[in-house]
């Protein structure tokens, strides 16, 4: 534990040390060439407000021009929590399992949206919690209203005095109840996702799921995930009855969760699916339950459910310190953080393995993907799922393109790209990576249309013969579970 400890700390200071600079103050906006000409940062030109190094300012002091300096200094961060000391923290068993027992959770930041069956806002951990926003009415009194409650409660009970304490516990929490009608309904659900990713990116949590595929909640998260956010699912409780396929969880682009023992174990009930990314603590876990349904506001539960919004606290708590990763590289943080358990390196029970949270905090940070989702038409073109779809890698006037990226069995299995495909010359694109690429006509019929020209020893080569220019669709898929590629567009007369 110590270790940990020292490596996150050393990653906190890295990244909030300034160099020796002052914040100088001039009296008037004439002596900017002076200041410029001492290497200074120009803060705030309306009130003449400049960054520069300690060293030069004697010399600005000299010129006259200096009305204030002062040395530029790290500001306390406001709200930490202090060390969880509520009466029922010594039963939460995930707190170590983690690595959560011995960190500093920080201050509100990127918000968590939960949509589930409503929030108890009258229960001791939530009554005048701080940062609590309730995004539609919550109601908690019908028998399966208590979900919404527990999941909540898993990421942020606060620590005051009573009860439990969440993994961020000064978490912006968002709730949406997606349970007008007792029990957890789809529309309400998609409508709350979307309205979560509306709000700009956060993580959001989905302890619910379905055997049956639903292109229009599939949509939503793929909506959510386009406008930055980091969507994290439960994998499901039917490890025992064989794990069939559960949406959301089985789509790409979502976090699947799946449950592991206080002895560091997946739990037999958990999932298996490929689409697992990672386990976290699903067993005995301590939750806070409507007043309505338990008198003492507390039980033990078991389940996904509960592991899911343990990965979605601990991914806004990275990004709350993180605060420059994307969606994308957040989601692989996540994942590959974790401690491999059980099979040597990815297996369908644990995915990677075990949430653990000191390294996602200080492991390194994963190269960015790009235009994504990507996996069909529609996520690409304009007025398609999004309005402006995504950008073409080369254009009329534009021939030549370079991208990295990446692809992966489960999670991205497809990259749909469009590109520009000039009358009477040669478009050649060549792929560096284990992948699988073919060049697609863009309108597409039938729903594996005939490739214009396939890959071979990474190379595609189309000569547009027809008299005028076209876009076609390049598309990519992973020859092993999980690929890096580059891709170099060029075009020419032959
Ligand atoms: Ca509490
Ligand atoms: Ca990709
Ligand atoms: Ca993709």
């Amino acid at each position: 534990m110590a270790r940990r400890l020292i490596i996150v700390t050393a990653v906190l200071l890295a990244s909030a040390a300034p160099g020796r600079a002052e914040l100088v103050q001039l009296k008037h906006a004439s002596g900017n060439a002076l200041a410029r000409r001492a290497g200074g940062t120009e803060l705030v030109p309306e009130l003449r407000i400049w960054r520069v190094d300690a060293a030069a300012v004697a010399r600005l002091r000299r010129a006259g021009v200096v009305a204030v300096a002062e040395p530029e200094r790290l500001l306390p961060r406001t709200a930490r929590s202090a060390a969880a000391t509520d009466p029922l923290v010594p039963t939460e068993w995930w707190r170590a399992a983690i690595g959560a027992a011995t960190l500093d959770a920080p201050g509100p930041g990127k918000p968590i949206t939960v949509v589930d069956s409503g929030l108890d806002i009258t229960h001791p951990e939530f009554a005048g919690r701080p940062n609590t926003i309730l995004m539609n009415k919550q109601t908690t009194t019908a028998d399966e209203e208590d979900h919404g409650t527990e999941v909540a409660s898993v990421i942020g009970a606060p620590n005051n005095g009573v009860g439990i304490v969440g993994v961020y516990p000064d978490a912006v929490l968002r709730a949406w109840d997606a349970s007008p009608f007792g029990i957890l309904n789809e529309g309400a659900a998609i409508q709350g996702i979307a309205e979560a990713a509306r709000e700009g990116p956060g993580v959001i949590n989905l302890s619910f799921g379905g055997e049956d595929a639903d292109p229009l909640l599939e949509d939503a998260v793929m909506f959510a995930f386009r406008s930055g956010s980091l969507v994290v699912a439960a994998a499901g409780n039917e490890g025992l009855e064989g794990s069939p396929k559960g949406y959301p969880a089985a789509y790409p682009h979502v976090l699947t969760v799946g449950a592991s023992t206080q002895s560091g174990r997946v739990a037999s009930f958990s999932t298996l699916a490929p689409t697992v990314d990672l386990v976290a603590p699903g067993v005995g876990i301590p939750v806070a339950e409507p007043l309505a349904q338990e008198p003492s506001g507390y039980l033990e539960v078991p389940g996904t459910s509960f592991s899911s919004p343990l990965v979605a606290g601990a991914a806004a708590w990275v990004w709350t310190e993180r605060p420059d990763l994307d969606n994308t590289q957040l989601f692989e943080l996540m994942r590959r953080s974790a401690v491999d358990i059980g099979a040597r390196g990815f297996d369908n029970a644990s995915g990677y393995g075990i949430l653990d949270l000191p390294n996602a905090l200080a492991s390194r940070t994963p190269r960015s993907d790009v235009q994504e989702p990507n996996e069909h038409p529609a996520e690409i073109e304009p007025h398609g799922l999004f309005p402006a779809g995504t950008a073409p890698l080369t254009r009329p006037g534009h021939l030549s393109a370079f991208l990295q990226a990446h692809l992966d069995r489960s999670e991205d299995p497809v990259d749909l790209y469009r590109t520009w495909a000039p009358a009477h010359e040669v478009l050649r694109i060549r792929a560096l990576g284990a992948v699988r690429m073919q060049l697609l006509p863009r309108f597409q019929r039938t729903r594996a249309p005939k490739p214009l020209a396939v890959g071979k020893r990474g190379v595609v080569a189309y000569r547009n013969a027809a008299s005028h220019g076209a876009y076609v669709y390049i598309e990519l898929r992973p020859a092993n579970r999980t690929v890096e590629y580059t891709l170099r567009i060029t075009a020419a007369r032959r």
